[in-house]
């Protein structure tokens, strides 16, 4: 994919060269069969196709520049990574590979086979060499949300020192405290990994940052409420996808140029798909790049995705932090208060997130949801139970699916799809 000879920044960095190129080809040929088939593209996509061209080249060239003037790199894994701290003190906040089989084997070595496939993923990224963003980190940032990630950080850290941020469990004013004394010493970690101190003034340039990135994509999402919609829902996942490593500013930009074509095409009723097409909410897991899987299967089988109920998608855009905080402990209280917003389902009780996904059913007249998680993931294949009776009541057509980063069960996800699509059709 890469467009200019990387290999010798890659091979300082670490990597497994022989198995990162074989990476990056299958990286490049699964993006061409899935992204580059797609018609009717909006101009402003061209922007993200050369990003993911360079995701282990121009990118990761960028962050070893800005390492060298002395910022650091963050690398996390989850949405509850407060970024404006690592923004203030000038760092670059990346997400961590995690959505691709590769490394499978490796993983297995040291994780149990019925793990959910997005840690085996980030597992196998490190221990095969095949990340670069984790390469170049200085940090990598962990959290207690569900079992499986906390106990395979604790594996992780042998390998990369891992930090791990505390995540409550509960929403109550117990577990507010206990997150805010979480942000506070998360705060000092990151001064001390930078020697820089957290100011109220460079935390409000960072606050400012990463609320101006999710307007941007807030905007996108609130387009895609069109009828017909002018973005494919594989496009929009990959511009979601893309906010957790690209640079926040250069990024932010291209997403509202992308936006002021999009409302063109609005304006001009000119959409992806025809009319009649079903609009489906896809609900659940994350799925980090390259994990295309679902939405492809959806929009080769004559629907589209108008939304995604998960963390590449609402639940990490949907709040802003206040900006109103003049001191450092009003802006970290407004931090706080934004990221105890997020409705992830390691919470309990998490009415939260059910009311959220019969809200955007209706903002975006979507005609079913399609529950994704990923095989193993014991809190949404749960929760789906819970997703299920709600939406029952509500007469909301749902497909429950649980599936890994396979290609085994294409197929057989197709042919459900497919029958739902009929149903949904009516
Ligand atoms: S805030 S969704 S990004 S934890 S899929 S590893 S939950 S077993 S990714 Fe997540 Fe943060 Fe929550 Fe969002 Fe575990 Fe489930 Fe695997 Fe998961």
């Amino acid at each position: 994919m890469a467009q200019k000879d990387y290999r010798p920044m890659w091979k300082e960095l670490g990597l497994n060269l022989e198995g990162h190129d074989q990476l990056l080809n299958v990286l490049g040929q699964a993006y061409k069969d899935i992204y580059m088939k797609q018609e009717n593209r909006p101009k402003g996509m061209q922007y993200l196709d050369f990003v993911i061209s360079e995701a282990h080249g121009l990118r990761i060239e960028e962050l070893m520049e800005t390492k060298k003037k002395g910022n650091k790199v963050v690398g996390t894994f989850c949405v509850y990574v407060p970024e404006e701290l690592i923004l203030a003190v000038g760092g670059s906040c990346v997400g961590l590979c995690a959505g691709a089989e590769i490394g499978i084997d490796e993983a297995e070595k040291v994780l149990p086979r019925n793990t959910c496939a997005l840690i085996k993923s980030f597992m196998g990224f490190k221990l095969a060499g095949l990340c670069p963003y984790i390469q170049a980190s200085d940090l990598v940032v962990g959290e207690t949300t569900c079992d499986g990630k906390k106990k395979a950080y604790e594996i992780l850290n042998d390998y990369k020192e891992t930090y791990v941020m505390e995540i409550p469990q509960m929403k109550t004013e117990r577990d507010r405290a206990l997150w805010r004394g979480e942000i506070i010493q998360f705060k000092e970690k990151v001064e001390e990994l930078t020697g820089r101190k957290i100011t109220a003034e460079n935390l409000k340039e960072g606050i400012k940052i990463a609320n101006d990135k999710r307007r941007a994509l807030q905007r996108l999402s609130a387009l895609r409420k069109a009828i017909p919609p002018p973005i494919s829902g594989l496009d929009a996942l990959l511009v979601n996808q893309i906010a957790f490593y690209d640079d926040p500013l250069r990024f932010t930009k291209a997403v509202n140029d992308l936006c002021d074509e999009l409302e063109e095409r609005v304006r001009n009723g000119i959409g992806v798909t025809k009319n009649g097409t079903p609009r489906i909410l896809v609900s659940g897991s994350p799925m980090a790049v390259p994990n295309w899987k679902i939405p492809f299967i959806i929009e080769t089988s004559g629907a589209i995705v108008v939304a995604e109920e998960s963390c590449v998608g609402e639940r990490s855009t949907r709040d802003l932090v206040d900006e109103s905080g003049k001191t450092l402990d009003e802006m970290i209280d407004a931090l706080v208060d934004r990221y105890f917003k997020i409705d992830c389902a390691c919470f309990t009780p998490n009415q939260d997130r059910l009311d959220h996904i019969v809200d955007l059913v209706k903002a975006f007249k979507a005609d079913g949801v399609i529950h994704y998680s990923i095989q193993f993931c014991t809190p949404y294949t749960v929760e789906a139970y819970k997703v299920e009776k709600t939406l029952q009541q509500k007469g909301i057509p749902l497909l429950k699916i649980e599936t890994d980063y396979g290609m085994e069960d294409v197929g057989q996800l197709k042919t459900r799809i497919e029958a739902f699509l009929e149903m949904v059709r009516g």
